[in-house]
């Protein structure tokens, strides 16, 4: 159960975030490290992309999502639920060419594949109802018709997606086109992509599942690995970071605060690169980051923290041991990729995002979701500018919005302009409490039902969802 304990201290995390000016290193903050996990013990695993069965106009791919046994921590096996049998798996599309996925379940939930930051049509955008049970199958297909950026497929059943995804269930789509292969951006193997998240162990390695549980995952994951250590270059690297926790926040600092280049974020480049020595990444949310390690050299190793951990845990996330020369010929240009017009609104809404302490659910407008209920209805093509207000001041919790369908554009954040890292198109925007943020959205192409909701996920387990019928 969430308590009201529990509710103030993910408050405090949200305050000190919110609280963290962009471009400012911050001081880590202390805390313990927990003697029964030393980090940086364990390589990173880098995964190698899913091999599609090429058939005539798409890249076909089989995702059987099932149970499999794994190591994450050494010398334990940890139950999962996992595309494939494996953590962190990764799927390379490109722009233009579709993908289709059949997904065989063979877990004893339900489950529905969504393509997170996807431009995908209704019938395989994971909505709740297209649930695929036990032991059936569905094929999803993804056009690909869009710009470059890095996506992530998870779980959007209602009932058990934040178990699912927290059990494992969660997967990279980066997508690339002609536009950014051009650049002269770090490729191959220099294009690293790296799947944070945390998780709460017990001693035999067995995964401990609570809803409300947030502030107990001490355990940080990457790509499947407890904080591991990554042996790189001396030269330039592309890294894809994508939050696939189910609640918590990240603010990344490099070693002790060396500046890094900021690049991209949900919706792909952005307009241009930002320098700067700390990262928000919220759940649900990809940034994109090119690190220079030739700047440290051959010896140097530099931790990736976490600078406001929770109560109780170190914010080490993972280490770079840079162990050999490189050639570069990589740069970051100057330019990256012009954000599209949106065109002027012509509809404004207003969400409030609210915590009821009496029912312990989580509303949108005062009301919980309901898949038999229409919330609102979006005429297509239509620009819109959508007021996102944090109504949680009281008891500190932070909230996003995540509308399916299309990207948006951060307009302000309490009336002011967004930092430089949030001019590209976003897809997941989190509010801290008592703040508001606008944002302008336009559906374009697809009809038909898309969610819309916070991407804290015990949140919209309890309520906090909306429905959207974009119309002609
Ligand atoms: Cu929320």
């Amino acid at each position: 159960m969430l308590t009201r304990r529990k509710v103030l201290r993910v408050g405090a995390t949200a305050a000190a975030l919110a609280a963290a000016p962009a471009g400012l290193v911050v001081g880590s903050r202390s805390g313990t490290a927990r003697a029964a996990e030393s980090p940086f013990t364990t390589p990173l695993k880098v995964p190698a992309p899913l091999r599609p069965v090429r058939l005539a106009g798409h890249d076909f791919y089989r995702l059987t999502t099932r149970e499999a046994d794994v190591t994450l921590l050494p010398g334990t096996t940890t139950r999962i639920r996992s595309f494939n049998g494996a953590m962190s798996p990764l799927i390379v599309a490109r722009r233009g060419r579709p993908v289709v996925i059949e997904q065989v379940n063979r877990l004893s939930v339900p489950f529905s594949m969504h393509l997170h930051g996807g431009h995908t049509p209704q019938r395989s955008d994971g909505h709740p109802m297209n649930q695929v049970k036990p032991g059936e199958s569905r094929l999803f297909r993804y056009p690909n018709e869009q710009r470059a950026a890095t996506l992530w497929l998870h779980d959007h059943s209602h009932e058990d997606h934040a178990e699912n995804i927290y059990r494992g269930l969660a997967a990279t789509y980066l997508l690339t086109d002609d536009f950014e292969e051009q650049l002269p951006l770090p490729k191959g193997r220099y294009d690293v992509t790296l799947q944070l998240r945390d998780a709460k162990f017990q001693g035999d390695g067995r995964l401990d599942w609570d809803l409300h549980g947030f502030d107990e995952r001490h355990t940080i994951l990457v790509n499947g690995r407890p904080r591991p250590y990554f042996e790189v270059a001396a030269r330039k690297y592309r890294l894809r970071l994508v939050n696939t926790a189910n609640e918590r926040p990240f603010l990344l600092q490099l070693g002790d605060g060396e500046e890094f280049t900021h690049i991209a974020t949900d919706g792909g480049l952005l307009p241009e690169p930002v320098p700067t020595r700390v990262l928000q990444l919220w759940p649900g949310e990809r940034q994109e980051i090119v690190v220079d390690f030739s700047r440290h050299g051959v010896g140097r190793k530099l931790v990736l923290s976490n600078t406001y951990p929770y109560e109780g845990e170190s914010g080490e996330v993972m280490r770079f041991d840079v162990v050999r020369e490189a050639s570069d010929p990589s740069r970051v240009p100057g330019k990256l990729r012009p954000v599209p017009d949106l065109g002027t609104s012509a509809v404004e809404r207003e969400f409030t995002m609210s915590f009821d302490a009496k029912t312990g659910q989580h509303l949108i407008n005062g009301r919980p979701f309901d898949m038999h209920r229409v919330d609102i209805r979006p005429r297509l093509g239509v620009a819109e500018t959508w007021k996102i207000v944090n109504g949680d001041g009281e008891y500190g919790i932070p909230h996003s919005m995540h509308p399916h369908l299309d990207a948006f554009k951060v307009l302000d954040r309490n009336g002011k302009p967004p930092a430089p890292g949030e001019a590209g198109l976003k897809d997941t925007v989190t509010v801290p409490a008592g703040e508001y943020a606008r944002i302008q959205v336009r559906f374009t192409e697809h009809t038909g039902l898309y969610m819309y909701h916070c991407h804290m996920l015990s949140h919209v387990q309890m309520g906090m969802m909306g429905q959207m019928e974009i119309t002609r």
